[in-house]
This record gives structure tokens, sequence and C-alpha cells, in this order.
């Protein structure tokens, strides 16, 4: 063993990979390497991201939708796509929200609950980041509750026309494609998705400016306005809340492994930093206070990871349940905020600068907290496997 281990070699977690899913790792972290790390605190800081740009180049690296199957995704295991989102947000959590949303939400929506139509028309475009996709559940009222939505979908003719307003939806302003869940009747049975062209007339995107989290993604509200569309726009497969939150199960089994990277990337950047700090002529990595912060974040570190790949061969194995995933997003979300703010301690005030990734990371752990289903809905989602009372309302 060499004298500094990496966390992951603590853990010895690539002896629980398979040669292919070390390989994807591997390109994806190279990827992370040679095209995010040199320019992510830029994006971040000025606001702006080259979404486009990036989205084909995901395409190409072959990420964008890669645990589905034909319509040119990849169809690799849930397993190996999980490690290329904990890679992804090592770089950053925007840069995992950018594949996320693509291939977990829009795309998956379309490959599980849409038409042989939709699915040609759209999937094999976005699997190459031709053509970009985004996901509109939550509202300005209904975050949380999404069964309150206002959105509504109304029978014209042969036509539907949908009127509301979604807000916080990652590659919004970008998107050539959203997926809009609206109601078509009072109840929320009567919940459909619909696939909407952005230059449908009456689909607006605005993005949402100020953030402090999640800088280098594109957040926006989309404003419907009369839109006008042909029955065939309409997710055949799929009626009521089961539909949206399906596929919200993949965006966050996604970001279980996700937030992993962030926390990676935090720890090791405070190990390489505590080794080469010096402190009272030594350095700070000699102090035992240090130490026993490495050592709890590595264990928090591995132990999630341990989860995540448990999860990830249940979800192989076809027998994952939502409340699982749940367990996931509880556990890892908040270990990895936890080791973001214990690292950027160990920096000192450099930790509070762009120079080094933590303090990006832990203020973009803050929306991945949030989004996806909150901590607290998540906390109830396991209090109510537990006690079988669900606790929501
Ligand atoms: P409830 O009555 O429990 O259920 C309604 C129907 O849905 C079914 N269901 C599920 N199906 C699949 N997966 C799940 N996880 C499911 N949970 C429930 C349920 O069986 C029922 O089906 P049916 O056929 O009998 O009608 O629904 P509820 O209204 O009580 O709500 C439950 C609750 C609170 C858990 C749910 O509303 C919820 O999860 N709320 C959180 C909303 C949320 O997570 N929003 C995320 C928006 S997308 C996003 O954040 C993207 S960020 C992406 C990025 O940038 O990376
Ligand atoms: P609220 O639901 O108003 O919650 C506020 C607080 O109340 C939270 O702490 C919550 O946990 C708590 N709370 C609510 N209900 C309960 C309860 N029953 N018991 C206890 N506590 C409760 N949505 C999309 O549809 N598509 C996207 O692409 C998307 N991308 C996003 C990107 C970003 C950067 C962000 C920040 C959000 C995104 N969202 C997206 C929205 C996200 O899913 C919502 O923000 C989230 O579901 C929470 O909704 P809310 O913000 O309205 O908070």
């Amino acid at each position: 063993m060499p004298a500094r281990q990496t966390p992951f070699e603590l853990y010895a977690i690539d002896s629980l990979l398979s040669e292919e899913e070390r390989e994807i790792r591997g390109t994806v972290a190279r990827f992370v390497s040679d095209r995010i790390r040199p320019q992510i605190a830029d994006w971040f800081e000025s606001g702006e991201l080259p979404a486009r740009e990036l989205a084909r180049e995901l395409g190409s690296l072959g990420v964008l939708g890669m645990h589905l199957e034909g319509y040119g995704c990849a169809g690799t295991s849930a397993t190996a796509y999980g490690l290329a989102c904990l890679e992804l947000e090592a770089g950053d959590s925007g840069i995992r929200s950018l594949v996320s949303v693509q291939g977990s939400l829009a795309m998956f929506a379309m490959h599980r609950f849409g038409s042989e139509e939709h699915k040609q028309q759209w999937l094999p475009r976005m699997a190459k980041g031709e053509a970009v996709g985004c996901f509109g559940l939550t509202e300005p009222d209904f975050g949380s509750n999404p069964a309150g939505m206002r959105t509504t979908a109304r029978r014209d003719g042969a036509d539907w026309v949908l009127d509301g307003t979604k807000m916080w939806i990652t590659n919004g302003s970008i998107a050539d494609v959203a997926v809009v869940w609206a109601r078509t009747g009072e109840d929320a049975k009567s919940i459909k998705g619909f696939v909407v062209p952005t230059d449908s007339p009456g689909f607006t995107a605005r993005d949402v400016k100020k953030k402090l989290s999640l800088r280098a993604s594109v957040t926006s509200e989309l404003v419907l306005e009369g839109v006008r569309l042909p029955n065939s726009a309409v997710l055949p497969e799929v009626s009521g809340l089961r539909g949206p939150l399906s596929c919200l199960n993949e965006a966050r089994f996604g970001i279980v492994f996700g937030a992993l990277g962030a926390a990676r990337d935090s720890l090791q950047t405070a190990i390489d930093y505590a080794v080469s700090r010096e402190q009272f002529d030594r350095p700070i990595a000699g102090f035992q206070l240090t130490q026993r912060k490495l050592a709890e974040m590595a264990v928090a570190l591995g132990n999630g990871t341990l989860l995540a790949l448990h999860l990830g061969r249940m979800k192989d194995a076809g027998t994952l349940r939502p409340e699982q995933v749940s367990i996931g997003k509880f556990n890892n979300v908040t270990g990895a905020l936890e080791i973001t703010r214990t690292a950027r301690s160990i920096l000192g005030g450099n930790g509070i600068t762009l120079e080094y990734p933590v303090i990006r990371h832990m203020n973009n752990l803050e929306s991945v907290f949030t989004y996806e289903g909150t901590h607290e809905i998540h906390t109830l989602a396991l209090g109510q496997a537990l006690t079988g009372v669900p606790a929501y309302r």
C-alpha cells in the first residue's frame, strides 16, 4: 500500500466494480478533468454555462440517457450510470444536473411513457446532445406537493391547450423540448404529460437570476399561454402523479451517486491542502483534530458509496423500490453537505474562494438537498415506509 491512500482506495471501491464500470468511470473522470475542471470556476462565477455546446460533448461521451435501451442510447447498467453521475458531479453539480434532466427526466419520460413517434422523433437526437430537453413539474406555489398543480390542459376540438407556469426548471431556456405535466381535470389522477416543442406559440422561458447555488446550470421559469398541441403530444402510457414520480425515481438515483462526487472532490482537496499547508511549523495534516475530520469524512464518503452501490445493484436486478432511493438521497446528500462544510474549514480562509472547488460544491449541494424531493420529503417517505402512515398532509 502507498503511504497515502485516496478515500476510495481506503474502501477498495474499485474491487466492487466490473471492468466495464471502471472503464466508464475513468472515461467520464478524464472528460471532467480535461473539459470541466479548467473552466468551471469561471462558469460558476459568471453564471454563464456553454450548455448547448456541453450537451453535444456529453452526447459524444455517451452519457445522455446512457442507461436507456435503444434509440441511440448506450444501454449501460444503472450502476454504470450512477458512477458517471458521481464523476460528473465531482466536476460540478450543475453538469450532473444537465445530464440528469436530459437522461433521467426528459428522455426517460418519453422512453417509458411516450409513443413510438415521440421516441423516434426525440430520443436519438437527445442522446447525441443535438436536442436538449427539460422537465416541468414544479410550479411557483406547488413544489413538494405537485398534486396541487394549477397548469391545465383542456381539449379544444382535436387539440389540447395548455396554460400555466412552471418554476425552477433546469435547462428550461435552452431546451428544444419540454416534458410538461398538467391537469386535465379536477383530480390529481387527471394529470398527464405533454411533449411540448419549445418553439410552440405561447411557450416562453425566462432564466432565474441571482442564484448563489448551481450557478453553472440553467434554471428557468416556463410560461405556457394558450399553447396548442395535437393529441399526439400526450404521453399515452400514463395518467396521474405516478408518471412524473416514476421519472423522479430515476433522477434521484443519479443524485445518490452524484452527491458523492462533490463530497469526494472536496475531501481530496482538503487532504491535499492539509498535507502541504503548514502552521506552527508543521503540516496541519499532522494535527489530531485535522485527522479526526479527515477520518470522519472518509468514513461517511465510503459508507455512502457502499450504500449507492448496493442500491445500484438492486436497480440492475430490478428490485429497487422508491423508498430505498429515498434512503440514498436522505443519507448521501446530507453526508455530502457535511463533508463539504468540514472540508471548507480545513482550507481556512482559502476555503471561501473559487480558487478551490469546495465552497462551490457546498453551495451547489444546498440545491441538491432541496430538489428532486426535499430532504424533509424523503424523511417522510422513510417514515411512511416504517410506519405505514403517510404524514405529508
Ligand atoms: P401519492 O398519493 O402518494 O401518490 C400518487 C400516485 O403516485 C404513485 N407514487 C409513485 N410512483 C412512482 N414512484 C414514486 N416514488 C411514487 N410515489 C408515489 C402512487 O402510487 C400513486 O399512484 P396511483 O397510480 O395510485 O395514482 O402522492 P402525494 O400527492 O401524496 O405525494 C407524495 C409525495 C409528497 C411523496 C410526492 O408528491 C413527492 O415526491 N413530492 C416531491 C416533489 C418532487 O420531488 N419534485 C421534484 C421536481 S423535479 C426536480 O426537482 C428536478 S431537479 C433536477 C436536476 O437539476 O438535477
Ligand atoms: P416547498 O415545497 O415550498 O418547501 C419549502 C420547505 O417546506 C422545505 O423545507 C420543505 O421540505 C418543507 N415542506 C414542504 N412540505 C412539507 C411537509 N409535508 N412536511 C414537512 N416539511 C415540508 N423542478 C422541476 O420540476 N424541474 C426541474 O428541472 C427542477 N430543477 C430545479 C433546479 C434547482 C436549482 C432548484 C433549486 C429546484 C429545481 N426544481 C425543479 C424544483 C424543486 O424540485 C423544488 O424546489 C422542490 O421540489 C421543493 O419545492 P419548493 O421549492 O416549492 O419548496
